[in-house]
């Protein structure tokens, strides 16, 4: 790095969702988050963000962990090591084990202060080949099924590359074939949030007669097993979301055939080193790859753009315009899809300023670490 960090921020955001999104794991309507800023001896920051919700159910992390993970170990040794390139993080937060949400949330934010100092944007500066990235539409479970057909028309309209809507048991196989029978020829695909195990296999394998581009986490988050073993008897190529937190649980999910695809969330995995290298050996592999999203703000949602410009992000990106979430994002200028696509910013770092009045309106609480 050309200047050291010299002060950390955590800015404790709460934001509410314009709509309720429905998963099998429960509803998220409000996210209460930690947004990183790393401020370095000339004043430039970088900004990262935490994708933990308050709840354990997606994975093990929530804000809380991250608030204690972040406070009593990464902070600290961002603070007490001495560091050329964002890349060496990855061994110095090594000695903390899992906690991959923390570990990106600060990461993030000192590759975005990186490419800052270095003037770059920083998908530039991560190796990614394209300007604009195409982009997807992920919808939660509704209600009723008239709702669901008249969102999936109104993305459609707007040019979204395709569709992904999320399933739970009983609220499956019948949307499918309902929206099968509106959209016959729409890219199409299923999440599952690991909502089965391997007794609904028969179920699982019905999906097959609809095409489906792909069917994501069915099972277990810590079951990379039993998606084998779901592989091996079902047509509708498996993507592991949950499940991937490392390099090594890529290369474990891709020798034992437990998927073809991977989702790739930045936040998830420890960071952009880490989401680098599960790319590079997805690429080695011919395993296509996503970023999916965490219905972050603008700062994650950042992150997410700059790394979907990687070779191997071949598939449409979860990944919206800012006001498709939010009454206000906490960037400028919001992010904005044309005709599916989200154009890349050539301003250095995250490529966005950060609306510092609405991270003030949206804050419950604000903590500073000084070297
Ligand atoms: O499984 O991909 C998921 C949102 C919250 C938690 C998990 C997931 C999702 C999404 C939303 O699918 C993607 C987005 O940010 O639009
Ligand atoms: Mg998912």
């Amino acid at each position: 790095m050309h200047s050291s960090i010299k002060k950390i921020i955590l800015h404790r955001v709460n934001m509410t969702l314009k709509n309720p999104f429905h998963t099998s794991f429960g509803t998220v309507q409000s996210k209460d988050f930690f947004i990183t800023e790393v401020i370095d001896h000339n004043g430039l920051s970088g900004f990262g963000e935490s994708v933990a919700f308050t709840t354990p159910w997606y994975t093990e992390e929530t804000t809380e962990t991250v608030f204690h993970v972040l406070n009593d170990f990464l902070i600290p040794l961002t603070l007490s090591n001495s560091f050329n390139h964002p890349k060496e993080l990855n061994s110095i937060y090594a000695q903390v084990r899992g906690n991959t949400m923390a570990k990106s949330a600060i990461e993030g934010a000192i590759w975005d202060l990186y490419a800052k100092q270095l003037e770059l944007p920083l998908y530039k500066v991560i190796g990614g080949i394209r300007d604009k990235i195409d982009v997807g539409i992920s919808l939660g479970i509704e209600e009723n099924i008239n709702d669901l057909l008249d969102k999936i028309k109104h993305y459609i309209d707007q040019g979204f590359k395709r569709v992904k809507i999320k399933i739970k048991k009983n609220k499956d196989l019948s949307v499918i074939k309902e929206v099968r029978k509106k959209f016959p020829n729409l890219k199409l695909m299923v999440d599952g949030n690991s909502a089965y195990t391997l007794n609904d296999i028969e179920q699982l394998k019905e999906f097959d007669a609809h095409h489906l581009m792909m069917i994501e986490q069915p099972l277990a988050q810590n079951d990379i097993i039993d998606h084998a073993n779901l592989q091996a008897k079902i047509k509708t190529p498996i993507c592991l979301d949950e499940s991937i937190y490392s390099l090594k649980d890529a290369q474990t999910a891709i020798q034992l055939k437990s998927c073809e695809i991977i989702n790739i969330k930045v936040g998830r995995v420890g960071g952009i080193t880490e989401a680098i290298k599960i790319h590079d050996y997805c690429l080695e592999n011919k395993i296509p790859v996503w970023s999916g999203g965490m219905l972050e703000s603008g700062i994650g949602r950042a992150h997410n753009i700059a790394i979907s410009t990687l070779p191997q992000f071949t598939l449409p990106a979860d990944l919206a315009a800012s006001n498709h979430y939010w009454e206000r994002d906490l960037i400028i200028p919001e992010v904005k899809v044309f005709s599916g696509e989200v154009k890349l910013s050539e301003k250095a770092g995250i490529g966005y300023e950060i609306d510092r009045e609405a991270l003030e309106q949206f804050r419950s609480n604000k903590y500073e670490y000084i070297k």
